[in-house]
């Protein structure tokens, strides 16, 4: 499989209970680089903007409330098939669903406050990629 670069963010729940160590020492041990990383508040303009295909969801205003509550962790992963690879370390959705062992059933409180995000597509990885980080600003080693 060829190396690829996906999107993803560890959501405010999860960055206030402690847990950017050990979600980042997660990926790594499954050969998923850091490629950029950013700690930062969204902005609500920013978060619609990102979420934008959910705009018509019934649970839209919270999960935009949510998604600016407190910082976040923005990162660029890079690794042989990381889209997928990133999918399958996150766990389903709702992380009562969530595989054991996944990011999701450890760290997810519940559907909305799940711990993380990954970009569900190589093409969502550039669109959402290209949302918060510079080409200049990815590691591409
Ligand atoms: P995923 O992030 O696994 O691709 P999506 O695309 O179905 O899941 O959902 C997008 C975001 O909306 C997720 N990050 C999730 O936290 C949130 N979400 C999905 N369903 C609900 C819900 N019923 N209530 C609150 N938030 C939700």
């Amino acid at each position: 499989m060829a190396k690829e670069i996906t999107f993803s963010i560890i959501k405010p729940n999860a960055v206030k209970k402690g847990a950017i160590g050990d979600i980042v020492a997660h990926f790594e041990k499954n050969d998923l680089k850091i490629a950029a990383a950013k700690l930062t508040v969204l902005s609500r303009k920013k978060c619609e903007e990102f979420y934008a295909e959910h705009k018509e969801r019934p649970f839209f205003g919270e999960l935009v409330d949510f998604m600016t509550s407190g910082p976040v962790m923005l990162m660029a992963l890079s690794g042989e098939g990381a889209v997928l690879k990133n999918r399958d370390l996150m766990g389903a959705t709702d992380p009562k669903k969530a595989a054991p062992g996944t990011i999701r059933a450890k760290h997810g409180a519940n559907v909305g406050e799940n711990a993380v995000h990954g970009s569900d597509s190589a093409a969502s990885a550039q669109r959402e990629l290209a949302l918060f980080f510079e080409k200049s600003e990815i590691v591409n080693d």
